[in-house]
């Protein structure tokens, strides 16, 4: 007789296990959302997106992680951003979010019904267990880069990226040595996404840090890298150091 087998009670991957209440944590994020951020999508079934989130993961090997496990849950949240008001970061979360709410027409993926149920959420199951692993997950660094998180933020940023039209915007961080980062998801899946027949411009802003070095960003060689992948895929690129509207933001 075979049992089925139980999940492991020790660590089995160096990440931290799913983030406790998993489960009620989609469900009232989901509610939150779509019946107080954004009521124009209270007819959204938060019961079905819990679900199909749940079995995006559960039941499967998370090392082996595929952008299919998520369409089913993409399909239930689809939600369509407006044109011009689509803003990518990359190692600026916290700058542009706090852009973003307070320019409520914007949207950074985090401001999208996907973006918002998971952010800063980690979740993973087992192969051999239809259990939630709350004990620990596979990094992309120690474990494998096929795990459900990271192939989660893969899909719905090139989702997000393939959606956008018109002027398309980005907050990058001009402290660091490199203010684009081809690694990034940025520079790995939304650049490559975008459509030339949708986006006419991308438009970036270097933010640097209040008090922190004084570079000429938008001059530097890592935005010029990025200015040419752009033009190649003959798109606009525009550039602005310490874009006005942000900056203020830097001093609250
Ligand atoms: O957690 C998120 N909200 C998230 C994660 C990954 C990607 C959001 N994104 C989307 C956003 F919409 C942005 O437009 O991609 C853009 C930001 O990603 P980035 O990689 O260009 O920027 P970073 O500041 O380097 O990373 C953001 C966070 O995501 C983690 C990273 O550790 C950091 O906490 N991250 C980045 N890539 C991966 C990945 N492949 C990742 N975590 C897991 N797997």
């Amino acid at each position: 007789l075979m049992w089925p087998r139980s999940p492991p009670n020790h660590k089995e991957w160096q990440g931290s296990g799913t983030t406790a209440h998993f489960g009620d944590i989609v469900l009232g994020r989901c509610y939150t959302y779509t019946q107080i951020v954004r009521p124009e999508l209270r007819d959204k079934d938060c019961q079905k997106i819990q679900e199909a989130f749940l079995k995006s993961f559960l039941s499967k090997d998370p090392c082996d992680a595929t952008e299919q496990d998520y369409q089913p849950l993409i399909e239930l949240a689809n939600q369509t951003v407006p044109c011009n008001k689509t803003v990518f970061w990359s190692k600026t979360k916290e700058l542009a979010h706090q852009y973003t709410r307070v320019q409520q027409a914007l949207f950074t993926l985090e401001n999208t019904l996907l973006g918002y149920i998971a952010d800063d959420l980690s979740w993973c199951g087992d192969s051999g267990s239809s259990e939630i692993n709350y004990q620990s997950c596979p990094t992309r660094r120690d474990n494998c880069s096929s795990n459900p998180v990271s192939v989660f933020w893969n899909t719905v940023s090139k989702r997000f990226a393939e959606d956008a039209c018109g002027v398309v915007h980005v907050v990058l961080n001009g402290s660091l040595n490199e203010a684009f980062d081809r690694r990034s998801t940025f520079g790995r899946v939304e650049i490559h996404n975008l459509h030339p027949k949708k986006v006419h411009t991308l438009q970036a802003w270097v933010m640097h840090d209040i008090g922190g070095v004084r570079s000429d960003s938008c001059s530097s060689s890592s935005i010029r890298d990025l200015k040419s992948i752009i033009s190649e895929r003959n798109i606009t690129f525009t550039c602005q150091n310490n874009y006005r509207p942000v900056r203020f933001l830097q001093c609250v």
